[in-house]
C-alpha cells in the first residue's frame, strides 16, 4: 500500500485527451463540466442504454464509490452498469440463488476439523475460506488444533504445500471430482439425513444425478488415484467432530461449469449439514452494518438469471451477479438501438484484464467518450478521452463496513468476528494536487445533469434478491451537501454498534456481540435445494461429454491455467519497481521436465498460442506443476501493439481468451482457465503465421 501510494507516476491531476492526441491536465471542475455536457448529449441523441459503467476491483476499497456509481447510473436511467464479479466467480451468486441461503450462517474456520479448498490459493489471495486477515498463521493454528486441509489443485501452490490431503488432477475436472465425492458420500450414508429431512428438498434427484461418476470413472477421468478420492471423501465428511466447509476459487471456477461447480460445493455442505445450528455462535453477527437474528433455517431459493436487461449478444441477460462483462465489448462494438458509445471505469482496468484484448481494444477505441477513475495511466487510461484522478485510500476515510458486507458474497468471506474499524484521513494529498474522492465526482456530474440521485445502501445478497436488514436509502440532487465522514454516519445509521463507538478504537476492535443461531421459525416451511433441475441437466451434459476425445490435441498440448501473483493486486504496481524487484514480467510456468522435453530453458523467450492468438513470453521451470499444465499470471502486458516490450511489462492472458466460443450461457464468462495452449521457441520453429489465426487477429 505504501509502495503504490508513493508511487513516482501517480496522477496527481486529472488528465484529457484532445482530437489531436495530445493529452494535458485538466482542472477537475473543468473536467466534470465537459464529461456531464457530453453524457447529455449522447443520452439526448442514443438513449440512456449509450451510457455503460464498469466497476473493477480497485472500487472496493471506498465504501460509497460503488454505491455512488450505481446510484448514478439509475439517475441517468441506464441499466449497462457492469462490475468484474461477472468476469471472476459470478457462479457463486447463480449457485446460492438456486440453492439458497442458510439463515444461520457459515461455520467458523476458526473452529472447524476439516476444510476443502478447490482451485483457490488463500495463503497468496487471502480471499476466500480461510480468514484472510492472516491466513497463514490461521492456517498454521488450526492444522496444529488438528484440522485436516483438503486442497484440490493441479499445482502444488503455497496451501496445497500445507494440505493433509492434495488432490492434483487435471485441470478442469472440479465438478467430475465433486460429483465424485458426492456420489461416494451418499453410497456410504456419511449425509446428514436428519438435517436434509428437515431443511432441504432434491435430494433423491442429486442421488441420482451423481450414480454416474463412481469412484472408477471420476480417477480416470480426473487423472488422481482412485483411493485418494475416496480418502479424500470420507476426510471431509466424517474426520473430526466440529464441522467445515468446502469453498472454491478462480482457479476452479475458470475451467468452464463454474455456475454448477459453485452449486456442487453448496449441496456438499448442505448434505453434510455444515451449517451453523440453533443454539451456536453466530461466526458473523455484523457491527457496522444492522443487527440481524441468525436462524437455523433456510431462506428459500429465487430467480437468479433470465430477467432484466437483455444484451443484444449471445441471449445474456443480467443476473444476480450483475450484467455479463465479457459481453461488455460486444455491447460497443455491435452497432444499432442500443449501442454504447460512452464508458466510465472506476478502479478498473479492461485493457489489462477483459478476456480478448484486440476485441477490448477495438471497442474501447471505438467508444465516443471513455472516462476512467484511476490513480496512474494505465493502459485502459491510456485510451481515455478523460481520466479523472481519484484520491487514494489513505486519503479518504475508512470504514469496514465492506468486509462485513462481502459475506453476502460466499460463505468462507468477511470476518468471522464482530469486529469494526474507523480510521479518518490518514495523510493529505500531496500538495499542489487536484484530487477528487470518487463518490464526489458522481455527485458532480448529478448536480450538473441535475439528476435526483437514490444512493442504496444494502444488506443482503443476489442482486437485492436476499436481505437480511432493510435498505438505508438516501436521496441527493443538486442542493446535496455532504463530507465523506457526514456520508459514512448516514450508511451507518442502523448499525448494531454505533459508528461513534467504533470510532473510539482507532486501531480496531472486536466487541462484545455474544450472538447465538436461533431456532426455526415454528412456521417455516421453507427448503434449501439441492435438486436444482437446470443444474442437474448441466451435470448429465458433464457426464455424457467424451473427456478422452478433447485431451489428444497434439497442436495444443498443454492447458494454461491461472494463478495470483504474491506480490501485485492484478494489475496494480507491477511497473513498481520496489514490487516487481527487476522482474516486471509474468513468466510462463512449466514442470522442468517438460522445459527440457521442448529443448528450451528458464529464461528462454518463447510464444504461447491458444487457437484464438498468440503472445511472447519468458519460460520459467516450476515444478509445482503438473506436466501437461502451464500457468500464467493475468492482467500484464502492454497494447497489441507492443508485443515486442514482453520483457519490460509481461504478457496479456487476456489475448488468448475468446468471448464467444466457450462460454457460460447464463453469466458469459468465458473459459480463462484449462486452455489448450502451444508452448514454442521464439524465432524457431513455430512463427507467429504458422498459429490459427482468428477474425479478431485479423482484424486487430
Ligand atoms: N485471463 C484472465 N483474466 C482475468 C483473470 C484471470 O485470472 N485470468 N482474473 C479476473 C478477475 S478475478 C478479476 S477481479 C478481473 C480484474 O479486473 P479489473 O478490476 O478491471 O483489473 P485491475 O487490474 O484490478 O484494475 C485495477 C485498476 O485500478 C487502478 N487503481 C489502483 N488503485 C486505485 C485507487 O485507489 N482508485 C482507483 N480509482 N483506481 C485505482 C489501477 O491502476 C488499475 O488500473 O480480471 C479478470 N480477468
Ligand atoms: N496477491 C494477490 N492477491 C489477490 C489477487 C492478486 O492479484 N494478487 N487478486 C484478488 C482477486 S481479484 C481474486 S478474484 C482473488 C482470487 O483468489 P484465488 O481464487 O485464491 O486465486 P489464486 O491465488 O490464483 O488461486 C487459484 C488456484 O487455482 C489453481 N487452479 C488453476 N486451474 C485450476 C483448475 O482447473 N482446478 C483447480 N482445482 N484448481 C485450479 C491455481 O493453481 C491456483 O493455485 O485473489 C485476490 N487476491
Ligand atoms: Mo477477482
Amino acid at each position: 500500500m505504501p509502495e503504490i501510494h508513493n508511487n513516482p507516476d501517480r496522477l496527481l491531476h486529472s488528465r484529457k485527451r484532445h482530437a489531436d492526441g495530445t493529452v494535458t491536465t485538466i482542472d477537475s471542475e473543468q473536467a466534470m463540466d465537459e464529461i456531464a455536457a457530453r453524457l447529455t448529449e449522447l443520452i439526448d441523441t442514443y438513449g440512456p442504454r449509450s451510457v455503460a459503467m464498469y466497476l473493477g476491483t480497485n472500487g472496493l476499497p471506498y465504501p460509497a464509490s460503488a454505491l455512488m456509481g450505481n446510484a448514478f447510473m439509475r439517475g441517468i436511467e441506464s441499466p449497462m452498469f457492469f462490475t468484474a464479479n461477472t468476469i471472476d466467480q459470478p457462479g457463486k451468486q447463480i449457485a446460492l440463488a438456486a440453492h439458497g441461503h442458510w439463515l444461520g450462517g457459515d461455520v467458523d474456520f476458526h473452529h472447524a476439523d476439516s476444510w476443502m479448498l478447490v482451485g483457490t490459493n488463500p495463503l497468496v489471495s487471502k480471499a476466500i475460506g480461510i480468514p484472510g486477515q492472516n491466513p497463514s498463521q490461521n492456517l498454521r493454528a488450526a492444522i496444529e488444533r488438528g484440522m485436516k486441509l483438503i486442497v484440490i489443485d493441479p499445482r502444488r501452490s503455497q496451501t496445497a504445500a500445507r494440505a493433509a490431503i492434495h488432490l492434483q488432477p487435471r485441470p478442469g475436472e472440479d465438478v467430475t471430482i465433486l460429483a465424485g465425492m458426492l456420489h461416494i458420500i451418499i453410497a456410504e450414508k456419511w449425509h446428514d439425513q436428519a438435517f436434509l429431512d428437515e431443511n432441504a428438498t432434491g435430494f433423491d434427484d442429486l442421488a441420482r444425478a451423481v450414480a454416474g461418476f463412481t469412484p472408477a470413472y471420476v480417477a480416470e477421468r480426473a487423472d488422481i488415484p482412485e483411493e485418494q478420492l475416496r480418502d479424500t471423501a470420507r476426510m471431509f465428511a466424517t474426520h473430526g467432530v466440529t464441522r467445515g466447509m468446502v469453498n472454491a476459487g478462480t482457479g476452479a471456477n475458470f475451467a468452464m461449469h463454474g455456475n454448477l461447480l459453485e452449486y456442487l460445493c453448496l449441496c456438499l455442505t448442505t448434505i453434510c449439514g455444515r451449517w451453523q445450528r440453533a443454539g451456536e455462535r453466530v461466526t458473523r453477527p455484523n457491527t457496522l452494518m444492522p443487527a440481524f437474528t441468525a436462524k437455523a433455517q433456510p431462506h428459500p431459493p429465487y430467480e437468479g438469471w433470465g430477467y432484466g436487461e437483455r444484451l443484444r449478444v449471445r441471449g445474456l441477460t443480467d443476473t444476480v451477479s450483475g450484467m455479463p462483462t465479457a459481453a461488455l465489448a460486444d455491447e460497443i462494438l455491435l452497432e444499432g438501438e442500443g449501442q454504447v458509445k460512452a464508458l466510465i471505469c472506476i478502479g478498473g482496468n479492461p485493457m489489462a484484464a477483459w478476456p480478448d484484448q484486440r476485441k477490448t481494444h477495438r471497442a474501447l477505441q471505438s467508444l465516443e467518450l471513455l472516462v476512467t477513475l484511476d490513480t496512474e495511466m494505465s493502459l485502459t487510461s491510456r485510451l481515455a478521452d478523460y481520466v479523472i484522478a481519484p484520491m487514494m485510500q489513505m486519503e479518504t476515510p475508512a470504514m469496514t463496513m465492506g468486509s462485513e458486507l462481502i459475506k453476502y458474497y460466499t460463505s468462507g468471506t468477511g470476518i468471522p468476528a464482530a469486529y469494526g474499524q474507523y480510521v479518518p484521513r490518514v495523510v493529505d494529498p500531496p500538495p499542489g494536487s487536484d484530487l477528487i474522492e470518487e463518490w464526489q465526482f458522481f455527485l458532480g456530474l448529478a448536480k450538473r445533469m441535475d439528476l435526483e440521485l437514490w444512493f442504496v445502501n444494502f444488506f443482503g445478497g443476489g442482486g437485492g434478491r436476499f436481505m437480511e436488514s432493510p435498505p438505508i436509502v438516501l436521496q441527493m440532487n443538486k442542493d446535496t451537501h455532504l463530507s465523506t465522514e457526514e456520508l459514512f454516519e448516514q450508511m451507518c445509521a442502523t448499525s448494531r454498534i454505533p459508528l461513534e463507538e467504533v470510532r473510539n478504537h482507532p486501531h480496531g476492535n472486536i466487541f462484545d456481540v455474544d450472538a447465538v443461531v436461533q431456532p426455526r421459525d415454528a412456521d417455516c416451511t421453507d427448503r434449501l435445494d439441492v435438486g436444482n433441475a437446470h443444474f442437474l441437466a448441466e451435470l448429465a451434459d458433464v457426464r455424457a461429454t467424451d473427456f478422452a476425445a478433447g485431451r489428444s490435441d497434439e497442436a495444443f498440448p498443454f492447458r494454461l491455467i491461472p494463478r495470483r501473483h504474491q506480490n501485485f493486486m492484478n494489475s496494480s504496481g507491477t511497473a513498481l519497481p520496489a514490487l516487481n524487484r527487476g522482474k516486471p514480467f509474468n513468466p510462463v510456468y512449466m514442470h522442468p521436465d517438460a522445459v527440457a522435453a521442448l529443448g528450451l530453458t528458464s529464461g528462454d523467450s518463447v510464444l504461447v498460442s491458444s487457437s484464438h492468438d498468440t503472445v511472447p513470453a519468458v519460460l520459467e521451470a516450476d515444478d509445482t506443476l503438473r506436466r501437461d499444465v502451464v500457468a500464467m499470471h493475468h492482467a500484464f502486458g502492454g497494447l497489441p501493439t507492443e508485443d515486442d516490450e514482453f520483457r519490460e511489462h509481461g504478457t496479456n492472458v487476456g489475448r488468448l481468451v475468446p468471448t464467444d466460443v466457450d462460454y457460460d450461457p447464463v453469466t458469459g464468462l468465458p473459459r480463462q482457465g484449462n486452455i489448450a495452449v502451444a508452448v514454442s521457441a521464439f524465432g524457431a520453429g513455430r512463427q507467429r503465421d504458422a498459429v490459427p489465426v482468428s477474425a479478431d487477429r485479423a482484424l486487430g
